[in-house]
């Protein structure tokens, strides 16, 4: 969530060899110090976001459905929707050109999560932890994916709660019902299941709810292994139970650690593929994303990843990130959609990393 205001430092290149995941120390793109890390490089860019100066884009989400949908009159593979936490909702096709925008306030974080149905078409479920004075909670949006013409992302209603600051937001299936679970700025848990009431609106019920300790953000479910992983900014990356019946149990993965997990400890998501399934977070503090193998009885660190400079400039600071599982659009086995805090041109941006590049990188397989 902070920006980085650390002094330009260069950095020269130097590849290790002997080494699996073959890390290299990369130049900085002269804001904020990038830590030792696999290099890849993204393939996709969106347009700026927010006005020059301005921390805005946050957290993205990523998905994609059995086949082509339309936004706004816009076929596409698959969807990338972004906060701009100043001002709304983007909505960006796998090109990075923008599908739809939605002036609906101080978004921060964005997940989707399909299982709801209205007037018995299945939904693609959206929800943004809402900051906006008046309105704070999660705020609600749907999009149909058989829809066609002008369909597009559209609002839905809220969950309230007594959290003042909504932070970060992530959803989960557990079994037919869909669970959505809020962080407070402060580290308040809030987990709730919805459904869709008999006038259409949704219909919100708490519950859990449980305190990490202090500021928190990053959010990402793990059905699969029953695990709901946490980053508490300058503690580190905690795993809980995604069963409310689980309480506040909870086991601390990874301290705030140099060379692995540097505050701030940020954005998280899960991705799967052949190999296995696997939690990538963004370890701000040094500008490198660390993964963890999470399908065993405890994750299990993999390495870490930088991206660097190529045709599209690296990548820093980033707040969120989310990814697809599976083939999504020109990525055949899944797709890594991070926020760079300084794009070379303009502002903040997202930026689209091939989920091949990243394994490549690391050395899994
Ligand atoms: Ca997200
Ligand atoms: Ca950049
Ligand atoms: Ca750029």
């Amino acid at each position: 969530m902070s920006r980085l205001s650390l002094a330009p430092l260069l950095l020269a290149v130097t590849l290790m060899s002997g080494c699996a995941t073959h890390e290299v120390d990369f130049q900085g793109e002269g804001a904020g110090v990038v830590g030792a890390g696999a290099g890849v490089t993204a393939v996709v860019e969106t347009p700026s976001v927010g006005l020059p100066g301005q921390d805005a884009a946050d957290d993205p989400v990523v998905w994609a459905g059995v086949g082509p949908v339309t936004v706004m009159g816009t076929p596409t593979p698959g969807l990338v929707v972004g906060t701009d936490k100043k001002a709304g909702l983007y909505v960006y096709g796998l090109d990075g050109a923008v599908l739809q925008f939605l002036p609906e306030g101080l978004l921060n974080n964005v997940d989707a999560v399909e299982g709801l149905s209205l007037a018995g078409r299945p939904q693609l479920l959206l929800g943004a932890s809402d900051r906006t004075p008046g309105r704070t909670g999660v705020s609600l949006y749907l999009f149909d994916p058989a829809g066609t013409g002008q369909n597009g992302i559209r609002p839905w209603g809220a969950i309230t709660t007594d959290v003042v600051e909504p932070y970060g937001f992530c959803f989960a299936r557990l079994g037919t019902e869909v669970h959505a679970i809020l962080v407070g700025h402060e580290g308040e848990v809030r987990q709730f299941v919805l459904t869709v009431g008999a006038d259409g609106a949704p219909v919100s019920r708490e519950v859990r709810r449980f305190e990490i300790g202090t500021i928190s953000e990053g959010c990402a479910a793990d059905p699969e292994t029953s695990a709901l992983y946490l980053t508490e900014e300058n503690v580190g990356l905690w795993r809980y139970g995604l069963d409310p019946a689980s309480g506040d149990a909870r086991i601390l993965v990874q301290p705030i650690a140099p060379g692995i997990l540097v505050a701030d400890a940020e954005g998280l998501t899960t991705i799967a593929d052949a190999t296995g399934r696997y939690l990538i977070g963004s370890s701000q503090g040094d500008s490198t994303f660390p993964v963890w193998k999470i399908d065993g009885a405890a994750p299990a660190y993999v390495g870490r990843f930088v991206v660097q400079a190529g045709v599209i400039d690296g990548v820093t600071g980033t707040d969120g990130l989310a990814a697809w599982s599976g083939a999504i659009g020109q990525f055949p086995d899944g797709l890594v959609v991070v926020q760079d805090d300084i794009n070379d041109v303009g502002n903040q941006n997202f930026k689209y990393i091939d989920w091949r590049d990243i394994r490549t990188a690391l050395g899994i397989r």
